[in-house]
């Protein structure tokens, strides 16, 4: 793919920013290319420094559930702006906010905004730790929960992609009190809880795991996590901060019809602005300053203008939206599988609702021993020729792709029309 324009500004920005990029995942390294450098999007579209114009699957790697530049919200943060952009005290759009995400997310009694995922699953875990006082966290490999210390092991999205599961700088102390286990080991679970539960401060989980490809829970792991978190007086967290308002309104919770103690959100929740919660049970969020010992703050949290986007987001998101958003995932799904079958080339397309993978084994893959198995060189290949046809596909194995409700059937048949000619082009690369 030649795009002059974005070769200039990668080589301008490898100069002034660590890999050219703001994150790591963005730098194309796992798929072997150099990154698009994109000057603008509306719709399902973006549009590159060159002006070439692709269909996007990447969504902002989740927020923009009703595709970019939506005008109801590019409205309300122009609105919002023009009262000031941030004022480092309390107004009412804060709690309309706080009380608009406790009517979509019942286990949500009390929350806390913050301004990133990694700030919610941090302050979750430590009110979670603060709560039991107990210090040992359990997580799952695979599952990526930001960049907090103590959350950087066996992680997954880019820390995975890297191969790179353990993040250097993260000290030996600090990891060790993160257990890690396969995700769906049901059998492991029960037998940690057995002979330390009475050390576990948390299980933390993606409900769907996001950061590995698309892994949708187990029957029943989703439910053991819960309820053995509450046999052994350990606090349950579900991290939504990809999932909530994607596989549903009120997220996989809601779906799974299951309630954790405590849950991080981001992403849609904050309506693709720097914005995210954690929330859950009264007893627990009680404890955080200034009512209790567990201190935890934030400049721009609860930002107005990013509040205002969240609120146009949200009150948008009606049950058309998940319909059409089920609708078009299930088609996609099929197109891939069906473009694989027709080339004998062994994909396994794991979906839930609007986040689908396309892994390059055979699959099933129910956990990261799984997904590694992965041929991630013909990935990139296939990856590069999306992208040659137009096609923007999140640039690694490990990441999960996004429909918007600007897609339609069109937009969908093109993506299988593209994905099929790249598989093909795959096929004649040794
Ligand atoms: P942020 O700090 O990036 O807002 O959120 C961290 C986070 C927490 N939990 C889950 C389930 C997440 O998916 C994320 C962030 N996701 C990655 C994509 N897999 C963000 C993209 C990036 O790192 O550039």
């Amino acid at each position: 793919m030649s795009d002059p324009k974005s070769a200039e500004l990668f080589a301008r920005a490898e100069r002034v920013i660590p890999g050219g990029v703001n994150s790591p995942v963005r730098a194309f390294r796992s798929v072997g290319g150099k990154p698009v450098f994109i000057s603008r999007a509306e719709g399902p579209y973006l549009y590159g420094a060159d002006g070439a114009k692709y269909t996007d699957y990447v969504g902002s790697w989740g927020p923009m559930i009703l595709g970019h530049a939506h005008p109801a919200i590019v409205e309300a943060i122009a609105l919002a702006a023009k009262n000031g952009t941030s004022y480092g005290a309390p107004t009412e759009l804060e709690v309309v906010f706080a009380e608009k995400v406790i009517s979509l997310y019942p286990s949500i009694e009390m929350m806390r905004a913050v301004s990133s995922g990694t700030e919610a699953c941090m302050a979750a875990v430590r009110v979670a730790r603060g709560f039991t006082g107990r210090d040992a966290i359990v997580k799952f490999e695979g599952c990526y929960h930001g960049h907090a210390d103590f959350l950087l092991v066996k992680a997954g999205s880019g820390a995975l992609t890297f191969g790179v599961p353990d993040s250097a700088g993260v000290p030996a102390a600090t990891a060790k009190g993160t257990l890690t286990l396969q995700y769906n080991d049901m059998p492991a679970l029960k037998e940690l809880f057995a002979a330390r539960g009475g050390e576990i401060a948390a299980v933390i989980v993606e409900p769907v795991v996001g950061n590995m490809g698309v892994v949708p829970p187990s029957t029943g792991f989703l439910e053991a996590i819960v309820a053995l978190c509450k046999e052994h007086g350990a606090v349950s967290i579900f991290d939504e901060v990809m999932t909530g308002s994607r596989v549903a309104r009120g997220g996989m919770q809601e779906r799974a019809g299951i309630r954790p103690d405590l849950t991080c959100l981001g992403k849609i929740i904050g309506g693709g602005m720097p914005l995210a919660v954690y929330g859950g049970k009264r007893a627990i969020m009680e404890k955080i300053a200034p009512l209790g010992p567990v201190y935890q703050a934030g400049t721009l949290s609860g930002n107005p203008v990013a509040v205002s986007a969240a609120l146009a987001l949200l009150e948008r998101l009606d049950a058309g939206v998940y319909d059409k958003l089920e609708h078009l995932g299930a088609r996609l799904e099929a197109g891939l599988a069906g473009a694989a079958k027709k080339h004998g080339v062994d994909v396994c397309v794991q979906r839930v609702g609007s986040m689908i993978t396309m892994f390059f084994t055979k699959g099933p893959v129910q956990s990261f021993g799984d997904a590694v198995k992965s041929d991630t060189r013909r990935f990139g290949r296939w990856h590069g020729a999306m992208l040659s046809r137009g096609q923007y596909w999140p640039p690694s194995q490990y990441e999960a792709a996004f429909i918007s409700a600007a897609h339609d059937d069109a937009i969908i048949d093109a993506t299988i029309a593209a994905a099929d000619e790249a598989l093909a082009d795959t096929l004649s690369v040794v």
